[in-house]
């Protein structure tokens, strides 16, 4: 561990001292931003009258609009002069979300990220291949300021140009790799291209985030690079990434590291705080950010909290894998479905790969789905094709019979007809090193 005497706080310490920053920072808010006093003072809510945990359902929520609202600097709570650093999320629409650090946010920054690769298995000493993007988004930077906080040697190599990354995986031997899951399939589908097994590779581990993931990606990329891969999760409006990080001993359930991030999880309707376990809106308050403390933000990712002991010693709450954004939720006929839950079908389907796209369109007034994945490559060569088109399919009945029983899982597990069409391997899109969109919703206009 990184800092084994907060990360194994006795629970009720850990509560007396987030009750003693949650006291400090709704009074910092209050003082020295407009927004928040404006904002309290709208709601009713008295600063001093927040002073237990019991007392955060009486905050109002701070949304993503509130920070497009005071683009770029209006949420800050200290002169632009005591900015070290900004950055910027993309946003897929208009302006970005840009956040700022001071000195002391940046060591935080660090520090969390450090523990996050502590816990994913990296060792001062280690080596780290950071494939996260470098720039205005805070993957790259966050990671390579963790690393060099727990005394690994980073190569600072950014998302892109593949071919790179592979040569510099194989000269240079890093231990730990951080990217995007997508990016890692990747990597590891390059590799075995190219024959290079996984014995062979020095990688052990890899700290993968910044888009949802789930446990068939994980056994692809543990079983093609050779590792032992964790979840990393975080926001840059929260810090970036090393909000929470997964124990690399049980890999069930991320960290939160919350003597610094305040967790809540409610109903994404009512915003009501849920019970430990139920699925739902996770929301965080910064307890000791500096430049842009935010109380209650509504990340619009949708997962569990459970506090249930964990075989590693640290005692801060586990979050669950993030089950998707609720931007990212599709409304199909009705029916909410999210990306994940086509990729747990898929996974129990053995002809075909978790290499998939989800396209939207409106036909008149219905919505149709299609969904285009990819055949395995077994698969593929057991029943000879050198190509996949609508005839080949058509005439190959063991082609058909495919189609037609991934068709089947997905509206028996999901509830919704979608139109299956297979690619060959390789088909389907890639990550070239950031994160991966796998959906194409062609309804909004
Ligand atoms: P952008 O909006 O440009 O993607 P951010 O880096 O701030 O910028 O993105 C944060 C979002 O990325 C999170 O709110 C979440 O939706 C997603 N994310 C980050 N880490 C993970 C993860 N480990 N699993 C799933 N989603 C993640
Ligand atoms: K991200
Ligand atoms: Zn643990």
């Amino acid at each position: 561990m990184y800092q084994p005497e907060l990360e194994t706080l006795p629970r009720e310490k850990l509560r007396a001292l987030q009750e003693e920053r949650l006291r400090a920072i709704v009074a910092y808010v209050y003082e020295r931003v407009p927004f928040y006093r404006r904002l309290l003072d709208e709601a009713g809510v008295d600063p001093k009258g927040v002073r237990t945990l019991e007392d955060l359902p009486k905050l109002p929520f701070t949304k993503k609009d509130h920070l497009r609202e005071h683009y770029p600097f209006g949420l800050f709570a200290v002169p632009r002069e005591r900015l070290a650093r900004i950055h910027a999320s993309s946003g897929t629409t208009g302006k970005p979300t840009v956040v700022g650090y001071t000195k002391n946010d940046l060591q935080v920054f660090a520090e969390v990220v450090a523990r996050s690769l502590a816990a994913a298995g990296a060792k001062p000493g280690m080596m780290l291949h950071n494939a996260y993007g470098y720039g205005l988004f805070t993957g790259g930077l966050g990671l390579h300021g963790g690393a060099e906080a727990l005394g690994m040697t980073v190569v600072p190599v950014s998302g892109g140009m593949t071919e790179r990354q592979l040569m510099l995986i194989q000269d240079f031997r890093p231990e730990v790799i951080s990217c995007t899951p997508s990016y890692a399939q990747t990597l590891a589908e390059e590799f075995r291209k190219r024959g290079v097994s996984p014995e062979e590779l020095s990688l052990e581990y890899a700290v993968l985030g910044a888009e949802p993931w789930t446990e068939t990606i994980r056994k692809q990329v543990d079983e093609g690079l050779g590792v032992r891969s964790t979840n990393i999760y975080g926001l840059s409006e929260i810090i970036g990434p090393g909000v929470a990080n997964e124990c690399v001993e049980e890999r069930q359930g991320s960290h939160i590291w919350e003597d610094h991030f305040l967790p809540e999880v409610v109903d994404p309707d009512s915003g009501e705080p849920l019970p430990e376990g139920k699925v739902g809106v996770l929301v965080f308050t910064t307890l000791t950010k500096e430049a842009m403390p935010l109380l209650r933000y509504w990340t619009g990712d949708l997962t569990f909290i459970t506090h249930e002991p964990c075989s590693c010693g640290r005692t801060h709450v586990r979050m669950g894998p993030i089950l998707g954004r609720t931007d990212d939720m599709l409304i199909i006929r009705g029916v909410n479905v999210y990306p994940t839950q086509v990729e747990a079908v898929l996974s129990g389907i053995p002809e075909v790969e978790p290499y998939y796209q989800i396209v939207v369109r409106r036909e008149g007034t219905l919505d149709e789905a299609e969904l285009k994945v990819e055949v395995s490559e077994a698969f593929f060569q057991e029943i000879g094709r050198k190509a996949l088109s609508d005839e080949v399919i058509e005439a190959d009945h063991r082609l058909h019979a495919l189609r037609e029983k991934v068709a089947h899982k997905i509206k028996d597990s999901i509830g919704v007809s979608m139109k299956v069409t297979l690619l060959a391997p390789g088909e389907a899109p890639r990550s070239e090193g950031g994160k991966l969109r796998r959906v194409l919703d062609l309804r909004k206009k």
